[in-house]
């Protein structure tokens, strides 16, 4: 059984998993806007990512005899500047993740509560894969450029994303 605390701090990272979600299909939108259905595919299977994630707290809560509450999801942003923009948004998003993770994981210490911690050291791993994804891409982005036959190139390579292994 989980405490009150654990309790609600699962379920607000729940809401932040699913606001992640939205982001990033808020994201695919402006990519598809702009004639980057690559940039559009990947944000894309991020969304599904970041369900799946949401999906594993809430299992792992009812497993636990907790009650799951679904939170309110504001409107996520809409206005981008450019891919660059786009990507570093992405970067920005997954650091702050990464910190509520991490404070997530103090409380699970906080209540000595075992299993929440090992769960949680899956999530401490993956924001790592997180931020190192969006950090390449960002890089690329920035070597090659945002213009003409660079950007087709990496929207070509990005439409790859699940294709590969
Ligand atoms: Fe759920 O890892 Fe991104 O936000």
């Amino acid at each position: 059984m989980f405490s009150k605390k654990l309790l609600q701090a699962f379920n607000e990272q729940i809401n932040h998993e699913m606001a992640s979600a939205y982001l990033y299909l808020s994201m695919a939108s402006y990519a598809h806007s702009m004639n980057l259905p690559g940039f559009a595919h990947w944000l894309e299977l991020q969304t599904k990512e970041e369900k799946g994630h949401a999906m594993k707290l809430y299992k792992f809560v009812n497993e636990r005899g907790g009650r799951v509450e679904l939170l309110p999801i504001a409107q996520p942003e809409s206005d981008f500047k450019s891919p660059a923009h786009l990507f570093e948004e992405v970067l920005k998003h997954e650091r702050k993740i990464t910190g509520l993770i991490n404070r997530l994981y103090e409380t699970a210490v906080e209540e000595r509560d075992y299993a929440a911690q090992v769960l949680l050291h899956w999530y401490i791993s993956e924001q790592v894969e997180e931020e190192a994804a969006a950090s390449e891409i960002l890089e690329t982005i920035r070597m090659a450029g945002e213009k003409g036959h660079a950007l087709i190139m990496m929207d070509r390579q990005l439409a790859r994303r699940g294709m590969q292994h």
